[in-house]
């Protein structure tokens, strides 16, 4: 095969997936529940039915392939800036039968485009990036259906094994490991589908620190829970314990206190999983946990840090186990499960600095605020990353059990507000050197 006969495989393959998930969470429940709001936080299904389907159409049939609009008075309905999701249940949506229909007509241009398409020449084509994105936009909002759908209330709609136990090594892991100091490569200018946000590579001096090798699981977070640190100011920042205290916040999403802390996940309610990394915390409660822990929220240069960066080569890898795309020996990724896996599962997919599950699992809260990096370009739309830089946007790192491989990188950057709990968000704690404290040689470590 050619490189580009190789590439259209690829890409081919990648927008099934994607379509073949969304048809998964289209399907798993009927067409009141596709049409219902389940939660002001998000839209309607059908809406991310028929605006996965819109995007589609704008960049690859019509950026890419020159093609008139097929429908343009829906443009509006499907542009996610027009519309907040609370909106969004009471537009002139298309039904989902419609929606599917749109979907499946769009699919099929853009296969017969495929078929001519040579990767070269204009940037979106180079590489297959507008393909390549679109796989990706329509697995990002995958994963936020599934977030729809944990939120759903009712029987359960969807089923997926447990993931294995932990490894027989996971009870002896060391709490931290150390990352030792120095500039690593940040970010990357190489990776063909990267995002604009992802872009340049650029140099970042990060001095020695300690980070969790495990994301804080169940069993730490109700210690923290049942030490009052909800009813302590000294653990919150300032906004953090107003919204404490306006929110009510008393415990995770999802958990209810019934003698013992049981959790709702999907439409079943059991007993929390004590070593299983904690779900469905804010960035504010997980900041409070780190104070209390006398730790704190690793800095988003240290999250990657710590995923991609090779002592023995000074090398930046693709990701934490290497430059080889995920499987899954390595990382929990694609809703293959709906939970996270056991702290300390993947012993293959470590880091070099012996982290597990940087990738994969749950998605990481990270102290930074999400800004660009230094020569970043907008490219191609201004509203994937650009509008939302800035101080009110924290970074989370590193995917969920529902991310698909697609879209995760160890330099992947995702955001959201300090206060959301519905994302499939959890996080690790870290702790700089001492001053007084010498570098660990490596027999200690
Ligand atoms: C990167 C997950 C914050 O869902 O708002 C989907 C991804 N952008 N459609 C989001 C996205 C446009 C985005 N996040
Ligand atoms: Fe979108």
């Amino acid at each position: 095969m050619t490189e580009d006969e190789n590439l259209r495989t690829r890409i081919a393959a990648e927008l099934a997936a994607a379509r073949d998930r969304t048809t998964l969470l289209t399907t798993a429940v009927d067409e009141a529940d596709l049409v219902k709001q389940h939660s002001p936080l998000m839209s309607p299904l059908v809406w991310d039915l028929a605006h996965v389907a819109n995007q589609e159409e704008l960049w690859l049939l019509r950026e890419v392939g020159g093609r008139d609009p097929m429908h343009p008075e829906i443009d509006p309905l499907y542009d996610a800036f027009e519309h907040p999701r609370a909106e969004r249940p009471k537009l002139p949506l298309m039904a989902p039968g419609e929606a599917r229909g749109y979907g499946h007509e769009v699919r099929g241009r853009v296969l017969d485009l495929l078929e001519q398409a040579r990767f070269e020449g204009p940037r979106l084509l180079d590489e297959g990036f507008a393909f390549g994105m679109i796989a990706q936009h329509e697995q990002q909002h995958d994963e936020t259906m599934l977030a729809t759908h944990q939120l759903r209330v009712g029987p359960p709609a969807l089923t997926a094994p447990l993931p294995d136990p932990a490894p027989a090594d996971a009870a002896r892991l060391p709490r931290e490991v150390f990352v030792p100091g120095g500039a690593f490569t940040m970010g990357t200018s190489t990776e063909p589908w990267a995002l604009d946000n992802e872009r340049p590579a650029h140099p970042v001096d990060v001095p020695s620190f300690y980070l969790d090798t495990t994301p804080v699981t169940n069993a730490a977070y109700a210690e923290f829970i049942a030490d009052g640190g909800y009813d302590d100011p000294r653990w919150w920042t300032a906004d953090g314990w107003e919204h404490r205290q306006r929110a009510e916040l008393s415990a995770p999403l999802f958990w209810q206190w019934e003698g013992e802390w049981v959790r709702q996940s999907f439409g079943v309610t059991a007993p929390i999983i004590p070593n299983e990394p904690v779900l469905h915390v804010c960035w504010y409660e997980a900041d409070a946990y780190a104070r209390w822990a006398g730790r704190r929220l690793p800095t988003e240069a240290e999250w990657e840090k710590a995923a991609r960066y090779d002592p023995a080569t000074g090398r930046s890898r693709r990701y934490p186990w290497g430059d080889s795309d995920p499987s899954p020996g390595v990382a929990n990724l694609g809703q293959r499960h709906l939970r996270p896996a056991p702290g300390g599962s993947y012993p293959d997919g470590a880091a070099p600095s012996g982290a597990r599950q940087l990738i994969g699992d749950v998605w990481e809260w990270t102290s930074s605020d999400f800004l660009p990096y230094p020569g970043f370009v907008a490219w191609p739309y201004k509203e994937y990353s650009e509008v939302f830089f800035g101080p009110e946007y924290k970074v989370l790192r590193g995917g969920s059990f529902g991310v698909s491989p697609v879209v995760c990188r160890s330099t992947f950057r995702n955001w959201d507000y300090p206060i959301r709990r519905q994302i499939f968000a959890g996080f690790r704690t870290a702790r700089s050197v001492p001053e007084t404290e010498a570098a660990p040689t490596a027999r200690e470590r």
